[in-house]
């Protein structure tokens, strides 16, 4: 069973790549870091860590000056989650970057977090070819942090080795910005208001979305939304403390 599963892992190309060389940072439950492991090991869902390796993550909600949400729809040529719809961009901060992205719990409770957002202009220049200068870090609001766990069964079936086991930094923005989606990243991008967004997300549009998009939309997204302004600009839907 393993070999066969590995050569159709083997097929992803420059995916591969990344899970073996991109670094994350495993932490426990309370998001202290306790080490670090490949994208690889960290994301394997297996009969001895079926939970694969909490790690660190962040998710990048960008909202267009008209209010509108960045959607990205992921490649087909990813490993983990292929082919559904999210948010702008997901990634993790990884361990020996430059600038850092491993932030101090200071960091944490001030909720500056300036690890994770450097992680997030990082990959928002590598999926979606936004430059540093038209959304550098000091634009995104931190918000909270939620931790998940979701096997990637839609795409690996019932016995799914791969999957996310997260504490992921929520980042909102909002810029116009333009656009020049990697294809080996992203399928597809949309802006959307709520109301479009509810319509994709009806189950007759037969869209799929991917585990963390769906919590998010579903318990956070709409407030958050609703006054934008407040929540960049205040912090009010702040709670840096809590997980
Ligand atoms: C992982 O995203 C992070 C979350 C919040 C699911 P990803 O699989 O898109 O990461 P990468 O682009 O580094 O493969
Ligand atoms: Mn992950």
């Amino acid at each position: 069973m393993a070999p066969q599963k590995l050569s159709t892992w083997k097929a992803h190309g420059s995916q591969q790549d990344f899970m073996q060389r991109d670094n994350c940072i495993i932490v426990t439950e309370d998001d202290a870091v306790t080490g670090t492991a490949n994208k690889y090991d960290s994301h394997r869902f297996l009969p001895e860590q079926p939970r694969g390796l909490l790690h660190r993550a962040f998710s990048v909600f960008l909202f267009n000056s008209e209010g509108k949400l960045l959607l990205q729809q992921r490649a087909t040529d990813k490993i983990t989650f292929p082919g559904v719809w999210t948010n702008t961009c997901c990634s993790h901060p990884l361990y020996g970057q430059q600038p850092n992205e491993l932030d101090p719990d200071e960091a944490i409770a001030d909720a500056s977090v300036p690890g994770a957002k450097a992680a997030a202009v990082r990959k928002l220049q590598h999926e979606l070819g936004i430059s540093p200068q038209q959304l550098p870090a000091d634009r995104f609001k931190f918000l909270t942090r939620l931790h998940y766990c979701a096997a990637d069964t839609d795409t690996h079936g019932p016995d799914a080795e791969w999957g996310e086991h997260e504490i992921d930094y929520i980042l909102l923005a909002q810029a116009d910005v333009d656009l020049q989606p990697n294809p080996e990243e992203v399928a597809a991008v949309k802006h959307v208001d709520l109301q479009e967004l509810q319509a994709m997300m009806d189950p007759a549009s037969g869209l799929k979305w991917s585990p963390w998009f769906r919590i998010i939309a579903q318990h956070f997204l709409p407030t958050w939304w609703a006054e934008l302004q407040t929540t960049l600009s205040t912090d009010k839907h702040v709670e840096a403390g809590t997980i």
